[in-house]
């Protein structure tokens, strides 16, 4: 048994951020699934950490629990130097995986999430303005991420880093929910890119039973349904 683990759920995006970094890392870790929709699980599992989001990760060797994306992945990373470095040690490196980590998180992820949370309200009480304004807000980062994307490889420079790990489950979702536009080149190119690495496929293929249940099933290519 590891003394790495982390709770999750398989259908959840940010739970895929993390666990793209785990498997690039190559870290052993034992996934513990939660159901935040059981109020006795979800009172447990605030416990551990009040926001009681997932994924969080717990460190039982080392007594602590470790909340919030972005820094899961910088303490696996300061600890574990298998697969790439997600945090750069070159400072500017570094600063730029972090705000590339941020803008995935707070403007493709964010506004994904508010769409997707809209469809599971009940009918009368969806808010046609919100989903206007998430769809405002993908198409801004849509267009930041396509000049960034135009001139390297990966999202933060010429290395994989924290924030592909964060762009990959946000724009696996986010295309679903709000398509790229045709004129997008470089960023539906990126989004191939991610595709093609072992972790990503790996998070997609684990996922693949629960998509069903994704609120937006209706409209998910079938290549991410079948094989
Ligand atoms: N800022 C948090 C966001 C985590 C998050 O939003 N997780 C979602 C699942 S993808 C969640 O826990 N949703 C359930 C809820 O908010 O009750 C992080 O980076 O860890």
């Amino acid at each position: 048994m590891t003394a790495l683990t982390l709770h999750l759920h398989p259908l959840s995006s940010y739970c895929h951020k993390v666990l793209i970094g785990l498997y690039e890392k190559g870290i052993p870790f034992e996934p513990r699934t939660v159901n935040l929709g059981d109020p006795a699980e979800r009172k447990a599992h605030a416990a551990l950490w009040p926001t009681a989001k997932i994924p969080l990760l717990e460190d039982r060797a080392a007594g602590r629990v470790v909340p919030e994306t972005s820094i899961m992945l910088e303490y696996l990373d300061q600890r574990h130097s298998g697969g790439p470095a997600l945090f750069p040690a070159d400072p500017e490196r570094r600063m730029q995986a972090r705000l590339w980590d941020r803008l995935f998180d707070q403007y493709v992820m964010t506004p994904m999430q508010r769409i997707v949370a809209d469809r599971l309200r009940p009918e009368d009480r969806r808010d046609e303005l919100n989903v206007t304004e998430a769809r405002q807000l993908l198409d801004m980062a849509y267009a930041m991420a396509e000049k960034q994307l135009a001139v390297q490889a990966w999202a933060a420079g010429p290395d994989f880093t924290v924030a592909d790990c964060a762009a990959a489950p946000a724009l696996f979702y986010a295309h679903i929910v709000h398509p790229f536009a045709p004129e997008l080149k470089a960023l539906p190119a990126y989004f191939e890119r991610l595709l093609q690495r072992a972790s990503v496929q790996r998070v997609l293929q684990e996922a693949r039973p629960w998509f069903r249940y994704f609120p937006y099933a209706d409209r998910m290519p079938a290549r991410f349904l079948e094989g």
